[in-house]
């Protein structure tokens, strides 16, 4: 059966497991012959969004100008794999009434701030709390939890099969 087009929407701490899991969704997508894509934060602002930092400001463009190409795709009926930050309450509210709230599904990728200092896969955590960089989510930057997320998974309490079935048994789709 056919499956409407949805944001897929993850949100949480850099490090917190969001582009692992839309990578995983999306093998699944594509083998239910379902055309599907993914707008990973750090892939974007090396092309698109290369202007933009870390301000308020700058995250908020940044989400304004994936959003717009997020409802693109979603025209052309593709799933659509959302890996950002997105710290703000308002932005993420924002998102969603822009591509219709049925159609947005906000997944909440909750590994802490402490788990994800301690994988710090890029370092980027070690860098923030030695002042290398500023602005940064969680150490010097907020992050605002969603108060009513669809989904909420933990990569780093759980296996990521884990978090991919919880996904996909909002849609019905039961991983082996
Ligand atoms: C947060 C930062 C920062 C600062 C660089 N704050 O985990 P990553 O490394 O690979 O992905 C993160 C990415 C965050 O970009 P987003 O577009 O997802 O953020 S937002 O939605 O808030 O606009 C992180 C890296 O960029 N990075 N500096 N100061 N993350």
């Amino acid at each position: 059966d056919l499956i409407q087009s949805k944001v897929l929407w993850f949100t949480g701490l850099s490090g917190s497991g969001k582009s692992t899991l839309a990578n995983e969704v999306k093998l699944y997508f594509t083998s239910l012959g379902m055309n599907s894509v993914i707008l990973d934060g750090d892939k974007i602002r090396k092309g698109l969004c290369r202007d933009l930092g870390f301000s308020a400001q700058a995250r908020k463009e940044n989400i304004r100008r994936i959003v717009e190409v997020a409802k693109l795709f979603i025209e052309s009926d593709f799933m659509v794999l959302v890996a950002l930050i997105s710290p703000y309450l308002k932005e993420r509210k924002m998102a969603k009434e822009f591509i219709g709230p049925e159609r947005f599904i906000e997944i909440f990728c909750t590994a802490s701030l402490q788990d994800c200092e301690a994988r710090d896969p890029k370092g980027l955590y070690k860098k923030a709390r030695s002042g290398l960089i500023s602005d940064f989510t969680g150490i010097s930057a907020p992050y605002e939890k969603p108060l009513m997320p669809d989904l909420a998974v933990d990569t780093s309490a759980l296996p990521i099969e884990e978090s991919v079935n919880t996904i996909l048994e909002y849609f019905s789709v039961k991983h082996t």
